[in-house]
Parts: C-alpha cells; sequence; structure tokens
C-alpha cells in the first residue's frame, strides 16, 4: 500500500531534518495496536516523537500539528515555513487546516467504498 497523503504531509518537511521512520502497517491494523495508540489515542496516522538531547520526548499527532510542530522546532530561519504574524504564515495556516479535511480518492474508494 502507497503511504498515505497525511504521512507524507509530515515527511516532506521531515526530509531535510534527519529521523528515524517506523513503518507501521495499517494494512494490518498496528496503527490501533496497544504500542502505537500511546502516541497517538485516535490510532492513525502519522504521528512523531521528538526525543530531545536532554532526554524528554514530546510526542505529536494529526500531520497538521506534526508539520507545525517540526518546522516550529527545527526551522527558526523560515526556510520552509512563514514567520507568526505574517500574512503569509495565516494562508499557510488556513491551506495546511483545510488540506486536513481532505481525504484523497484512493483513501474514499479504499476505506469507505466511494467514488
Ligand atoms: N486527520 C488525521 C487523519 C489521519 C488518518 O486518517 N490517517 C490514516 C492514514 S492516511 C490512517 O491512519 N488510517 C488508518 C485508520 O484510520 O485506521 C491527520 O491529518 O493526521
Amino acid at each position: 500500500m502507497p503511504l498515505s497523503t497525511n504521512i507524507h504531509k509530515a515527511q516532506l518537511i521531515e526530509n531535510r531534518i534527519p529521523y528515524n521512520y517506523i513503518r507501521i502497517d495499517n494494512t494490518q491494523g498496528e496503527q490501533r495496536s496497544e504500542w502505537y495508540t500511546k502516541i497517538n489515542p485516535n490510532g492513525r496516522l502519522p504521528a512523531v516523537v521528538h526525543v530531545k538531547e536532554d532526554g524528554n520526548s514530546v510526542v505529536v499527532w494529526e500531520s497538521a500539528a506534526c508539520m507545525l510542530y517540526i518546522v516550529t522546532e527545527f526551522d527558526k530561519g523560515y526556510t520552509m515555513w512563514y514567520p507568526p504574524q505574517s500574512q503569509d504564515y495565516w494562508q499557510m495556516l488556513a491551506w495546511v487546516r483545510s488540506l486536513s479535511l481532505l481525504i484523497p480518492p484512493w483513501e474514499r474508494k479504499l476505506a469507505y467504498n466511494l467514488t
């Protein structure tokens, strides 16, 4: 099964920074496993676990939140997003929020049998 659009959203940003990718087999329901739902209680993909230098971890789920967390944490120079309070920031947020509500066609067919 191809990676989902929600996973790609976070990966587009993660590709600019070092990360470990853990594949969850959602064809086998692994996203609802006990270990994964401790990370994302919704049992959905993606999620980010950021292990900080002091050993503490930050856990983020929902693709939009993952993207915003990654850029906030790793792109202090705004090369991948826009400074808060700028017009571009609010445009970006509108698109991020709007994309969160979309279900891609292949997933509509596969999961909900819709055309
Ligand atoms: N609004 C969520 C949607 C997450 C979502 O639906 N992820 C899909 C993969 S694209 C998933 O985990 N599907 C498996 C399931 O629902 O059990 C987000 O943007 O992260």
